[in-house]
Formats: structure tokens, C-alpha cells, sequence
């Protein structure tokens, strides 16, 4: 089996969760490409500039033993362009996103997996704020 994977995501504030989803989409094929959601992305997304800058993320997400390979995501129309480019095989995304990837399903695999309970970027963020 020789099967290129591909996911996307922003990763800020890198936890578990992130941790182990990278590492979960990994095991459905031998190469693991990730799509780093850029600054500018985010902020057209979610409302808010990461804390960490894009490069930070990639720097993080490219130390990764299961990651192969890392590109920056620039916007969530060119998922099809990506899959395409980068060869994919499968797709994996976490359950948030379930259902909304499946279109590309006529060019690859796409798999949704179970996000990890109780974090988020979001609550580590309010859990460190200092009242
Ligand atoms: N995740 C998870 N468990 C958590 C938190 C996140 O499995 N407790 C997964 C998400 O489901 C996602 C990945 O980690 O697949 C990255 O999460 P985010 O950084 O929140 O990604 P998001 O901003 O949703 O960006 O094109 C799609 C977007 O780029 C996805």
C-alpha cells in the first residue's frame, strides 16, 4: 500500500488533540501531508489572528515524526486544487467537519474521525488567561 493522506488545519496553540489526529491520519496511509490554514485564512474563518504566526505553525507541524510534508492552506475553496496537487489518496478531517468534505469524494477517500473531548485551542487560551 503505498496511500498519500492529506488534512488541513489551523493548529494553533498546538495540543493533544492536534497531536493525535495527525498521528491517527498518518495510519491511513504511508504519507502525511498537512495544510496549514494561513493568518489571513483564519482570520476570514474564526474572526481572530492566531497566536502564532502561519510559519510558527508550519515550523511545529513540520517537526512532527508522523508528518511528511506541510503546505500553507490559503483558502478553504482551493481544497479540491490541494487534493489534486499534492496527489492525495484520503482525506481526513476531525468529525467538526463532517459531512462538508464530501464532494471531493469522486477524486479520493474522505474519512472524518472523532475529535479528541474536552480541548480546543480556544479553551487552552481561556484556561492560561490571567483573570
Ligand atoms: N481536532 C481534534 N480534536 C480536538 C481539536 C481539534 O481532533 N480536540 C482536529 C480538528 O478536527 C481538525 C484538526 O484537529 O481536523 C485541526 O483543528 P483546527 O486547528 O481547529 O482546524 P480548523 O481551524 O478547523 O481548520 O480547511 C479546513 C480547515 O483548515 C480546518
Amino acid at each position: 500500500m503505498k496511500e498519500r493522506v492529506i488534512t488541513f488545519g489551523t493548529f494553533d496553540v498546538f495540543h493533544v488533540g492536534h497531536l493525535r489526529i495527525l498521528e491517527r491520519a498518518r495510519k491511513f496511509g504511508n504519507y502525511l501531508m498537512v495544510g496549514v490554514s494561513t493568518d489571513a485564512l483564519n482570520f476570514s474563518k474564526k474572526g481572530r489572528i492566531p497566536f502564532y504566526n502561519q510559519d510558527e505553525r508550519m515550523e511545529i507541524i513540520s517537526a512532527l515524526s508522523c508528518v511528511d510534508e506541510v503546505f500553507l492552506e490559503e483558502s478553504l475553496e482551493l481544497k479540491r486544487h490541494y487534493i489534486n496537487i499534492y496527489k492525495a489518496d484520503v482525506l481526513v478531517m476531525g468529525d467538526d467537519w463532517a459531512g462538508k468534505f464530501d464532494e471531493f469524494k469522486d477524486i479520493c477517500s474522505v474519512i472524518y474521525l472523532p475529535r479528541t473531548p474536552s480541548i480546543s485551542t480556544t479553551a487552552v487560551i481561556e484556561k492560561i488567561r490571567i483573570p
